[in-house]
């Protein structure tokens, strides 16, 4: 069975690897200063140019990207190439605000669909199987990466999308799926209703899943293997950087392997932007070495994670990262869709409401529950109930044009959210994603 989807690159040398980023990032940096305007006022300000960069470590010199930085050049001031050269827009969930939105050529299309069809084949993927993408499909980055990269691989694509789970189950059983690619979240729910359904895992064909998007614990790990009867992968990315395939786990389950080829990865500080070494916690920063359309420089993903070089049995020799740990940010993830408690807050002063609210985020039955506590001002309180369960509806139904779902919402009394002394305490998470 083929083990490595690119062989060569996959398990080429340190040295080797070196050299070639040294060389891409060369070239990218000069093509970004070239054609990206925005980017090349930020070199101008830290008083570099394109001359300054001509190894690996040089990049320290750079300055970094944020999100901020894509909403203020939103939609096209980062383009790298003209728009007629894109084939592609993908964007990040969640709407209005934050809305990150990537732009790819097809040669960015077949570097990110390669990156995907790695992790397929590390996960024991080949074209005899048989491969259901239940990730989102749309602007959402999941559905596409999986299953450009099934195609590369030459697996039987189902291009399933997610939700409707009976016919998800259908199909899984009826066309024999043997890898599954969704929301850990997603995944477990499935092997749920399968055993709601008297399917026992030994029924089904799965061998292999590979789930990303979203934290995950090794618990959900362990219970999802065993409630479908397959070996879990991990796997990660983000829009800003194609989508999935930026990192995926090998046969080993320790640590995803970085397509070092096409992303530099650094570790900061993410108060100081001191760039940290090997074996340290901190923000992970993305360079992309020869994206065309979209190709950010030193953008910092707000993800927390560590980085290791030791040897991998799989023989791989790209770096791995840990699962995000967390994030430098207030970047909620729920239901696999990116929420920023501010814009809640938006949503709430827009429509009259005082900025005393409280988010609480669990996980009950494998699905994030999402409520939102508001306070009412005191004429609110005289309202009648039925008045304040139709304010309830309104707000919950602006909070899903802004966020992409609706939380439930509670009109709380005047002076019930508890007042802090110090920072407000807007978010109460209480699932345990991290360990
Ligand atoms: O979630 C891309 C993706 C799709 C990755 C399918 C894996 C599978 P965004 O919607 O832009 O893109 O969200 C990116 O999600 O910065 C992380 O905080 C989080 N994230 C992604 N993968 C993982 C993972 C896609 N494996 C943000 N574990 C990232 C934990 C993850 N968090």
């Amino acid at each position: 069975m083929r083990k490595y989807y690119q062989k060569e690159v996959e398990t080429a040398s340190r040295e080797e690897l070196i050299k070639m980023q040294s060389e891409k990032l060369v070239k990218q940096v000069r093509h970004v200063y070239d054609k990206v305007p925005y980017y090349r006022n930020l070199m101008r300000e830290k008083q570099v140019c394109p001359e300054d960069i001509r190894c690996l470590e040089d990049i320290k010199k750079l300055p970094f990207l944020c999100k901020d930085d894509l909403r203020d050049a939103y939609p096209y001031g980062l383009l790298g190439t003209d728009l007629k050269e894109c084939v592609r827009i993908q964007s990040t969930s969640g709407t209005t605000g934050k809305r990150v939105v990537a732009f790819y050529t097809q040669k960015d299309v077949d570097l990110w669909e390669e990156c995907c069809a790695r992790a397929i084949v590390a996960a024991g993927g080949s074209d005899e199987d048989v491969c259901h993408v239940a990730y989102g499909y749309g602007l959402f980055t999941g559905g596409a990466g999986l299953h450009g990269g099934a195609h590369k691989v030459g697996c039987l694509t189902l291009p399933m999308s997610s939700g409707n789970t009976d016919r998800q189950i259908q199909f899984m059983m009826d066309m024999e799926s043997t890898i599954l690619c969704c929301t850990p979240s997603y995944a477990a729910y499935l092997g749920e209703a399968m055993a709601e359904r008297n399917i026992s895992p030994e029924e089904n064909k799965l061998k292999a899943g590979i789930f990303g998007a979203e934290p995950w614990t090794e618990e959900m790990r362990r219970s999802i293997e065993k409630s479908l009867g397959i070996k879990a992968y991990d796997i990660y990315g983000l829009t800003e950087t194609s989508g999935p395939g930026v990192a995926f786990e090998c046969e080993e389950q320790s640590g995803m392997h970085i397509n070092e080829d096409h992303f530099y990865a650094e570790i900061i500080n993410p108060e100081t932007g001191e760039v940290l070494p090997e074996g340290s916690k901190g923000e992970l920063v993305l360079t992309s070495l020869d994206k065309e359309a979209f190709p950010l420089l030193r953008y910092r993903t707000r993800d927390i994670c560590i980085l290791s070089r030791e040897d991998c049995s799989c023989g791989r020799t790209h770096v791995k990262m840990t699962k995000p740990m967390g994030r430098s940010d207030d970047m909620l993830i729920i239901r696999g869709v990116n929420v920023f408690p501010s814009q809640i807050e938006t949503v709430l002063l827009k429509m009259g409401y005082s900025p005393n609210y409280q988010i609480e985020i669990d996980r009950k039955n494998n699905t994030d529950t999402f409520d939102v506590y508001v306070e009412m001002s005191s004429i609110q309180m005289s309202d009648k109930i039925s008045d304040i369960q139709k304010k309830e509806k309104d707000i919950e139904t602006s909070m899903r044009a802004m966020l992409g779902i609706g939380p439930k919402i509670h009109l709380v009394p005047i002076k019930s959210i508890a007042r802090s002394e110090g920072k407000a305490v807007r978010v109460v998470d209480k699932r345990k994603l991290h360990e």
